[in-house]
C-alpha cells in the first residue's frame, strides 16, 4: 500500500531508490541540480531544504504505483523497469512517460541460451521455456517475432534456471556480462536497451507543474554541462576555418585578437561532446597551440 497523498503541502515530491543501482546516481543528480538535503532519520521520506521539494526513498519496483496515486509527480526509474510495468498493467500504468533519459543505470535485457544449446536465430526458441523477471517485455518481443515459447517468471537468480532444469533459456538484464559468462551462457538476442529516466505521471497537477518544470530544466542543464567542455586554444589565422569545422559540437566559437600577433588568434568554444586526444591531435595538427579543455560545472541558455 502506498502512502496517502501529501500533495496539498504545495510541495514537489519525487521518488527515487532507497538502496541499490540507481540511487547513488539518482542522489548525486538532485544534489548536482542544487538540490541540498535535510539529513533525516525518516526511513522512507527526505526534505530538500532549498527547494519545496521531497524525496520518497522507495523500492525502484514500486516508483510506479506512488506516481499513479499522486503520491509523487516525478520518479527516477530504469526504462526497462517503466516499460514492463506499463506492458503488464496498461489500465493503470499507461500514464507514465519517460522526459528525461539520465545516461546512467545502462543495461540491455538480453535472451542468453547455454553454451552447448544450438542456436540459430530466434526461431531455436521455439517450443522452449524461457525463465525471466520480464515476463511482459520477453512476451511482447517473442510475439513481435512471432516465436510461440513458454515463459517461467522468477523473482531473482534466473542465470541458474538452465542449469536447475527450470527453463532451457533465460532473458536477463546484462552490463558487464560477466553474470553470463560464470554461469555458461551465450547472450543471444537484445531485446532492449535500457538506462535510467525520469518519468511523471500524465496530467501533472497546475500548481505542481512549475516546479516540476524547474526541476527538469536544472536536470537538463546538469546532463548537458556533464557531457560538455570549454576548449580554448590559439590558431593560425590561415587555418581558423579548417580548426572551426573540426571542433566537435560547438556551434558558434568565440575568436579573440592575440596581443601582439597578427598571425594567430585565441578561439573559446563550448563542445557539447567529448573531445578525444584524436581531436586534439588533429587541431595541433593544423597549427593550433596551447589547447586546453576544461569541464564544465554549470550552463544555462
Ligand atoms: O531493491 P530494489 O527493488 O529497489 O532493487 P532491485 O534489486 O530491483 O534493482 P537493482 O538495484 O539491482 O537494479 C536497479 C536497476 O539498475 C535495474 O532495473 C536496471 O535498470 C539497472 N541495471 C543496470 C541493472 C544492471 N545494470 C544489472 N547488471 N540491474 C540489474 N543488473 C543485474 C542483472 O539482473 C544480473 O543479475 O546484474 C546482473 C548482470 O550484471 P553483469 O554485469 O554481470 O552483466
Ligand atoms: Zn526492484
Amino acid at each position: 500500500m502506498t502512502p496517502k497523498s501529501r500533495r496539498d503541502d504545495g510541495r514537489l515530491k519525487i521518488a527515487i531508490q532507497k538502496s541499490g543501482r540507481l540511487s547513488e546516481k539518482s542522489f548525486a543528480l538532485l544534489e548536482k541540480a542544487g538540490i541540498s538535503l535535510l539529513k533525516s532519520k525518516d526511513q522512507l521520506l527526505c526534505r530538500a531544504r532549498n527547494f519545496p521539494l521531497d524525496i520518497f526513498l522507495v523500492r525502484d519496483d514500486d516508483i510506479p504505483a506512488f506516481l499513479v496515486n499522486d503520491v509523487c509527480q516525478l520518479g527516477i526509474l530504469g526504462q526497462n523497469t517503466m516499460l514492463e510495468t506499463k506492458l503488464l498493467d496498461p489500465q493503470t500504468f499507461g500514464g507514465l512517460e519517460q522526459v528525461i533519459e539520465l545516461g546512467f543505470g545502462r543495461c540491455r535485457l538480453s535472451i542468453a541460451t547455454p553454451n552447448d544449446m544450438s542456436y540459430d536465430g530466434v526461431e531455436s526458441l521455439a517450443g522452449k521455456t524461457i525463465a525471466t523477471s520480464y515476463r511482459g517485455l520477453l512476451a511482447d518481443y517473442l510475439a513481435r517475432q512471432g516465436v510461440a515459447a513458454d515463459i517461467v517468471t522468477m523473482e531473482g537468480a534466473v542465470e541458474v534456471a538452465p542449469r536447475t532444469h527450470l527453463a532451457d533459456a533465460i532473458c536477463d538484464l546484462v552490463s558487464t556480462g560477466n553474470t553470463l559468462i560464470s554461469n555458461g551462457l551465450t547472450e543471444q538476442e537484445c531485446i532492449l536497451e535500457s538506462q535510467a529516466s525520469v518519468i511523471q505521471n500524465n496530467g501533472m497537477q497546475d500548481d505542481l507543474r512549475a516546479l516540476s518544470e524547474k526541476l527538469l530544466a536544472r536536470i537538463t542543464a546538469v546532463l548537458r554541462a556533464e557531457n560538455s567542455r570549454y576548449i580554448m586554444l590559439n590558431s593560425p589565422v590561415d587555418s581558423l576555418d579548417e580548426i572551426k569545422a573540426i571542433l566537435p559540437g560547438s556551434q558558434s566559437p568565440t575568436v579573440m585578437p592575440l596581443q601582439g600577433r597578427d598571425d594567430m588568434v585565441a578561439v573559446h568554444a563550448v563542445c557539447e561532446e567529448e573531445v578525444f586526444w584524436q581531436t586534439m591531435e588533429d587541431l595541433k595538427a593544423r597549427g593550433a597551440t596551447s589547447i586546453l579543455v576544461v569541464p564544465i560545472e554549470k550552463m544555462l541558455d
